[in-house]
């Protein structure tokens, strides 16, 4: 009897938990640590590529292996295509698969790595930027240069050696390509039209409070520039805005609080049919922290004047669109 009082009393508690436990989306992927989100709309599907942190519980920095492609056509259910590169894939590079982010062109994607080069003269062992290559956003990617497109003796302006990080690459409706970097501080170049090479000089900026993790669109004839920013204690979010890809940037204010659990954020931004959507990492998984994160996905709402209203962080994520 007491055991059917029990049974029964668990049965009630799990359908009451029920509702929450179906509406708690985030973090979107629970089956694996994931982190620097980098989501692509094509052909009405969404792509997420990501880093995939494989360090143990007890470490205390990164472990980061390859980076991982995910896809989804409703925003709630996402499927797992696996790794599809890794710095193994480049014969330059070495270490872990740090941010990355893809940009389509002509029907080709390019995929832009952050990653570690073996060390040599030009490099000294620091962080650099390589580009892979592929006919579909699924892959297979490969190495498109034999070289690293950014390495680390190509910019001074800081002297640590993973300044060299988090390529964010946007083309303009022109057609121009421009690649976005940086640890410490912002570094932009043109890309020539096979986005592989460079096109001119390296310009540096200064946004108040950067950080990391710069990620640059266009939006009705404004271009954005939301990046990981220096918080109280840990990483935030914060933006500015120009008329312009070659700035001057005009700082907007905060647009994300720090995620729980974890000293980094990573901003990731889409349209999709017809929502805006702040896509971003945290820690809250059982046994997750600052180097076993999960990637979550909110609502975002832009003012009339273009700006944007600050991110609310939930566990509830966002509903599935038709
Ligand atoms: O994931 C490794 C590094 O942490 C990324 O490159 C940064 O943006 C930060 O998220």
């Amino acid at each position: 009897m007491r055991l059917k009082i029990k049974i029964f009393t668990l049965c009630g508690l799990g359908l009451m938990l029920a509702p929450q436990l179906l509406k708690a989306q985030n973090p979107i992927i629970t089956d694996v640590f994931t982190a620097d989100p980098a989501p692509l709309v094509y052909d009405d599907t969404v792509y997420l590529y990501t880093s995939h942190d494989t360090a143990s519980v007890s470490s205390t920095n990164y472990e980061m292996k390859d980076w991982l492609v995910f896809s989804s056509t409703d925003m709630k259910n996402w499927k797992n295509h696996g790794p599809k590169l890794s710095p193994k894939d480049f014969s330059w590079a070495t270490g872990d698969a740090y941010a990355a982010e893809v940009a389509e062109r002509d029907g080709k994607f390019y995929f832009y790595v952050s990653t570690f080069h073996k060390d040599d003269d030009r490099s000294n062992g620091g962080a650099a930027i390589g580009v892979a290559v592929a006919d579909s956003p699924l892959g297979p990617f490969k190495d498109a240069k034999g070289e690293a497109l950014i390495y680390n003796e190509m910019t001074t302006d800081n002297p640590h050696g993973w300044d060299d990080i988090d390529p964010s690459v946007f083309v303009d409706d022109d057609g121009q390509a421009y690649m976005y970097w940086g640890n410490g501080s912002l570094k932009m170049v043109k890309l020539k039209d096979n986005m592989i090479e460079l096109d001119g000089e390296i310009q540096y900026y200064n946004p108040k409070n950067f950080i990391e993790g710069p990620w640059v669109y266009k939006r009705k004839g404004l271009y954005y520039l939301v990046y990981a920013s220096k918080g109280e204690e840990r990483e935030r979010v914060e933006y500015a805005t120009s008329d312009s890809p070659e700035g001057p940037w005009e700082y907007r204010g905060i647009l994300a609080d720090s995620a729980p659990n974890s000293f980094t954020i990573h901003p990731g931004i889409i349209e999709y049919k017809g929502k805006d959507y702040f896509f971003y990492h945290n820690g809250v998984l059982p046994t997750g922290g600052s180097y076993r994160r999960s990637i979550a996905v909110d609502y975002m709402y832009y003012n009339e004047d273009g700006t944007i209203q600050k991110v609310e962080q939930t566990e509830e994520g966002v509903e599935a669109v038709e």
